[in-house]
């Protein structure tokens, strides 16, 4: 006796519980079929096995009638970390000639790519963004970038954004957002 009033308050509790966490809602309670609703009444009265009671959340669960929505941000976030692109400045980039180019030289992304130039070169290096006629423009300007430093930028809208470096401005590339 005592033990089935135990597990009707373990059944309110983890009922409560599972609806007042964030993220965890039911989409409608009208849902939710009469044999689920059976296993849980039967569960707090101590008629059926905790199996049983585990699987009718599971059924609920995976009919998306209880949705979690964690689950589905995190997805969304890993498809938005995806846009990530590189550009490696390598070894002899202050060179003139036509060793060390960036790599790649034009670099091709879609519209809200990440891009990351990161310095391999044993010197320093600077990124800055130039307009079609060569003059510095504030779109993307990174501070002394020494070997192993990273700048980032991320390109939101179309076009073909030129750079070069300050320190060897024959140095130059291109990023292409499409
Ligand atoms: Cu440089």
């Amino acid at each position: 006796m005592y033990c089935v009033k135990q597990r009707k308050y373990a059944v309110i509790i983890l009922i409560v519980a599972m609806f007042a966490v964030p993220g965890i809602h039911v989409v409608s309670a009208e849902k939710i079929p009469n044999w689920v609703k059976q296993a849980a009444l039967w569960y707090g009265e101590g008629k059926t096995t905790e199996d049983d009671f585990l699987n009718a959340i599971k059924y609920l669960i995976e009919h998306e009638i209880i949705v979690i929505e964690e689950k589905k941000l995190e997805k969304a976030e890993v498809t938005k970390k995806t846009k990530v692109a590189n550009v490696i400045i390598p070894n002899g980039n202050s060179k003139m000639g036509n060793a060390g180019l960036f790599m790649p030289l034009n670099l091709e992304v879609e519209v809200g790519t990440t891009v990351i130039w990161i310095n391999d070169d044993v010197v320093g290096h600077t990124v800055q963004s130039q307009d079609a006629s060569g003059k510095i423009i504030g779109l993307f300007n990174s501070d002394m970038l020494n070997t192993g430093d990273r700048f980032a930028h991320k390109f939101d809208k179309e076009g073909v954004y030129k750079y070069f470096c300050t320190l060897h401005p024959w140095r130059v590339g291109i990023v292409t957002v499409r």
